[in-house]
C-alpha cells in the first residue's frame, strides 16, 4: 500500500445522535495501515441547488470546501441513512452541487458506500439509488464487499459515539482493506 492513502468521509445525516456518524467516527481507528480517514465538512449549510445562484453568485463556499478536499483525497466513503427507500435529500443536494463544478471532483474517484439504518436491511435500497446517481458523476464505486448496517442502534455505544459490535467492526475493517486495494487498482 502507498505510504499514506487519504480517504475522506461524506456523511448523509445531520442528526446529533446519528448512527451513521458513529460509523464514520469508527473508521479512523479500524482503517488498514497506511490509510488515514478524516471527515469532510458537513453538508448542513449547502443551499438547495439553484442554477441561478450558481450563475449569479458562483458555487457556495460549503460546496467548494468539500470539493477541494475530495480532489485532494485518494478515495471517498459516503456514509448515509436511507430516507423513504432512497438517498436523503440533503446528500442528493450536495451531490447535485458537486456535479456542476467545472473540475467535477467525483469523476474517476474511488468511492465506497456504507449505509446504516434501524431497519433490518440497513439502507440497501438507498445504496442502489446512490450507485445509480454516481454513474452519472463517473465515480469509480467499489462493488463488493458491501456494507449495510442493519439494526445499527444495537451495534453502537452512544456514549463513545462508535461502533462496538465485533462482527460489524470486522465487516467494516475488511471493507476498508478491500477499498485500499481497490484504490490502488484504480490508480494503476
Ligand atoms: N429507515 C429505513 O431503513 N428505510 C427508510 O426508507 C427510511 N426512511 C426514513 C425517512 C425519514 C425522513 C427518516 C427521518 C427516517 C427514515 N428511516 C428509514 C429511519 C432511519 O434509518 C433512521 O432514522 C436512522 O437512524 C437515520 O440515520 P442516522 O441515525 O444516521 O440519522
Amino acid at each position: 500500500m502507498a505510504e499514506s492513502m487519504k480517504v475522506v468521509t461524506l456523511l448523509g445525516s445531520l442528526r446529533k445522535g446519528s448512527f451513521n456518524a458513529m460509523v464514520a467516527n469508527t473508521l479512523p481507528k479500524i482503517a488498514p495501515e497506511g490509510m488515514t480517514v478524516s471527515a469532510l465538512p458537513s453538508i448542513r449549510d449547502i443551499p438547495i441547488y439553484d442554477a441561478d445562484i450558481q450563475q449569479e453568485e458562483g458555487f457556495p463556499a460549503s460546496v467548494e470546501a468539500i470539493a477541494e478536499q475530495i480532489r485532494a483525497a485518494d478515495g471517498v466513503v459516503i456514509i448515509t441513512p436511507e430516507y423513504n427507500y432512497s438517498v436523503p435529500g440533503g446528500l442528493k443536494n450536495a451531490i447535485d452541487w458537486l456535479s456542476r463544478l467545472p473540475e467535477q471532483p467525483l469523476a474517476g474517484k474511488p468511492v465506497l458506500i456504507q449505509t446504516s439504518s434501524m431497519g433490518a436491511i440497513g439502507g440497501a435500497r438507498c445504496q442502489y439509488h446512490l450507485r445509480q446517481i454516481l454513474v452519472f458523476l463517473d465515480a469509480m464505486v467499489m462493488n463488493k464487499p458491501e456494507f449495510m448496517g442493519g439494526v445499527i442502534q444495537n451495534k453502537v455505544d452512544p456514549q463513545t459515539g462508535e461502533v462496538v459490535d465485533q462482527s460489524t467492526l470486522d465487516h467494516l475493517s475488511g471493507q476498508l482493506t478491500a477499498f485500499s486495494k481497490y484504490i490502488q487498482r484504480v490508480k494503476a
